[in-house]
């Protein structure tokens, strides 16, 4: 097939628009990235004009296909389609404004700015890694409640990857679990334009990626420099029809095309092409060097058609629903609860409650135990661990395993892979479910990347942390959690929750999966800690973040010191007040199980809390005290870790750090002699 068989000049019309809109809105911010756009036009007007079904005008639409443009960069390229293809994008007020303060045409796309932006993706590798969970979403919900004759979840997800995508670890990671669970509704490009940053890829990337891909399990398309509009679509429809394997489609484009002097440079990437540039493309394309942002109307009324064909497929889905939920009226309820993003009605009205025992338990023991209850009333809760479910324990143990071919289980596998299964745990929590992914809280720096996208989308992605410090003993201080913590609370919107006990880590769970514009992390212990009376454990634990878990003798008025604490330290400081108390200073202890909620609260209850009046405080938590000072204030103490662990027993290096009762009482006797009544 050529050019003149399968494009008319309608379509290279359209094309056309989606390049000069790109580089005139790049040229008129003075900022962004031309070149790929300009490249990729054809690709997206393939995707948005002919094969992906999806309707503009309802970019909710459950069942349409998801596109991700994994390279962020090329943003204007997406912003460019959306706008053209009829979503409710605007050139005055979002194209020409790229880049600017409070557009919705941002740097890199933003979920939840621009309809139509399935996921936020800049950092390179995080697109597709996000798009397998997608794509995993779909076969799960397509296992659970499609039945024969109701094909009703029937979608695909689209992926443009660059060079820079595909060198990062973690499309890596994810690609390699695609193929192993034989995402066959999974299309990438991967535009291999020789190109990035620096300049030639050949300078850094040298292997056969296809062969890659195909050692990881996927379909691979190679079509060189051959992407006219028919060759692109003949090949996604090859793509399409691959049904037992993720696919990809290799295309060799040329940066900058039809740029006179930036075609093929590195220049190109990300940076205007200038205005003389711009001048010279446009007049080598054959378009008006002016007005800039100019859009044929016969192109927009062409690439427009998109709206009456989305609207035809949605309609027909909806009567397909319908018919659907006439034979399976209970699925269908459930799907539509899915699709509208709500828990089921009284998930959470009897919340676990545990009894008080000095019987030591683990939180990584109580959570599984909670997790138990949640999982059998939210069936939309699914998730797994990074090879580490016998030591997180995080298996939903009625349930079975997610595996190629056999997607109805709850129990997924992310295979030693912590970045990709953020980004996976994102992708599914994206896509109707209530993801969750566990590791070692140290190795939260492996996925930090991921976690931070849950946080900038604010998707309620869950990440069970276990192992929570140098409690977690002989593993050493390799395995000790020393600044993640900290470092987990400077993101913002994340709550990191770190429960004391299992009427706390009840309560943590409930509040993570009634969270919709947060995610949360989970942080819990590996060594035994009591469990609290329920009764001294408020249902708004979590939610105000931290309480008076035990006041001190002079209750209600305000005590002599205040000790606050965290998860498996805050049984120590109610020893500590064991031993200050009858020596006559009325310590009250505070349990902390997240410092950002307990920062969001108002200054009332804050007060009530730590009362200003008493400056005598200290804070313990096994971990860096990065933070910790703005709740003890000048006169105050705080018991953390400023160096690395060690390898030893879990006691011996409680005693050795000096997370012991009597360093606490110590410290608080000195602090309250300091800062007097
Ligand atoms: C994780 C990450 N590292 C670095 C960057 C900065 N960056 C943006 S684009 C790019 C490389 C561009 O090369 P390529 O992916 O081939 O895109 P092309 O220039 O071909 O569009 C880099 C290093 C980034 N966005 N994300
Ligand atoms: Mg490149």
């Amino acid at each position: 097939m050529t050019a003149t068989d399968t494009a008319t000049a309608l379509d290279s019309l359209c094309v056309d628009t989606i390049r000069t809109l790109s580089m005139d809105a790049v040229q008129k911010a003075n900022s962004g990235h031309p070149g790929t756009p300009m490249a990729l036009a054809p690709l997206a007007y393939v995707l948005y004009a002919r094969v992906m079904h999806h309707n503009p005008r309802d970019p909710q639409w459950p069942d349409r296909d998801r596109f991700v443009l994994s390279c962020g960069h090329a943003s204007m390229l997406l912003y460019s389609t959306l706008y053209l293809s009829g979503y409710d994008v605007s050139l005055e007020e979002d194209i020409e404004r790229f880049r600017q303060l409070g557009s919705r045409a941002a740097g890199h796309p933003e979920y939840g700015h621009l309809p139509g932006i399935e996921v936020t993706t800049g950092p390179l590798g995080q697109g597709i890694a996000h798009a397998v969970g997608m794509a995993l979403a779909e076969r799960m919900l397509a296992a659970r409640f499609n039945r024969p004759d109701h094909e009703i979840v029937d979608h695909r997800t689209f992926v443009i990857a660059s060079d820079g995508d595909l060198e990062e670890g973690i499309s890596g990671e994810a690609s390699s679990l695609a193929g192993h669970l034989a995402l066959g509704r999974l299309i990438s490009f991967y535009d291999q334009n020789h190109i990035s940053i620096e300049g030639d890829t050949k300078l850094a990337f040298t292997e056969d990626v296809g062969k890659r891909y195909e050692a990881y399990g996927w379909h691979v398309q190679d079509l060189e420099e051959n992407i006219e509009l028919g060759s692109l679509e003949q090949a996604l429809e090859t793509a399409i029809a691959v049904e037992d394997r993720p696919s990809l489609i290799i295309v060799r484009t040329h940066i900058a095309q039809g740029s006179p002097h930036k075609q093929d440079t590195a220049g190109a990437h990300g940076s205007p092409l200038g205005e003389e540039e711009v001048k010279l493309t446009k007049e080598a394309m054959g378009w008006p060097t002016e007005p800039p942002f100019y859009v044929p109307e016969d192109a927009l009324e062409h690439f427009r058609r998109c709206v009456e064909r989305g609207a035809e497929w949605q309609s027909e889905w909806e009567a397909r629903f319908e018919r659907y939920g006439e034979e399976h009226p209970g699925p269908a309820g459930e799907l539509r609860r899915l699709f509208d993003r709500r828990l089921p009605a009284g998930w959470d009205a009897e919340v676990p409650r545990f009894h008080a025992s000095g019987t030591l338990t683990a939180t990584r023991k109580s959570s599984h135990e909670v997790l138990q209850w949640a999982a059998a009333h939210v069936p939309e809760l699914v998730g797994g661990s990074a090879d580490l479910a016998p030591s997180t324990l995080t298996r939903i143990d009625d349930s079975g395993e997610v595996e190629a071919g056999e997607y109805s289980g709850r129990n997924l596998h992310f295979g030693i892979r912590e970045h990709a299964m953020g980004a996976i745990v994102n992708g599914l929590t994206l896509h109707y479910f209530r993801g969750y992914g566990s590791t070692f809280l140290i190795f939260s720096d492996y996925m930090r990347g991921s976690i931070r996208l849950a946080a900038l989308m604010r998707v309620p992605s869950i990440f069970v942390f276990t192992h929570d410090s140098i409690g977690l003993g002989e593993d050493g201080p390799t395995h000790q959690p020393i600044e993640q913590l900290a470092g987990l609370r400077a993101l913002p919107t994340l709550v990191v929750v770190r429960p004391a006990g299992a009427n706390e880590t009840a309560l943590a769970w409930q509040y993570a999966i009634a969270s919709t514009e947060h995610p949360t992390a989970l942080v819990f212990s590996r060594q035994g800690v009591p469990t609290w009376n329920p009764a001294s454990v408020p249902d708004d634990a979590i939610e105000r973040g931290a309480y008076v878990l035990r006041d001190s003798f002079r209750e209600p008025d305000p005590p002599d010191l205040i000790l606050i604490a965290t998860g498996t330290e805050v049984h120590l400081c109610a020893r500590a007040a064991d031993l200050l108390e009858p020596a006559g200073i009325a310590t009250r202890v505070v349990s902390m199980p997240s410092v950002e909620n307990f920062a969001a609260q108002e200054q009332g209850y804050r007060d009530a809390v730590l009362p200003p009046g008493v400056r005598a405080r200290v804070a313990v938590e096994a971990a860096s005290t990065f933070g910790w000072h703005r709740w003890v204030g000048d006169l105050g103490e705080v018991i953390g870790m400023e160096t690395f662990g060690a390898s030893a027993p879990s006691g011996a290096l409680y005693k050795h750090f000096g997370f012991t009762p009597e360093r606490v009482a110590d410290t608080g006797r000195g602090v309250f002699e300091r800062a007097g009544r």
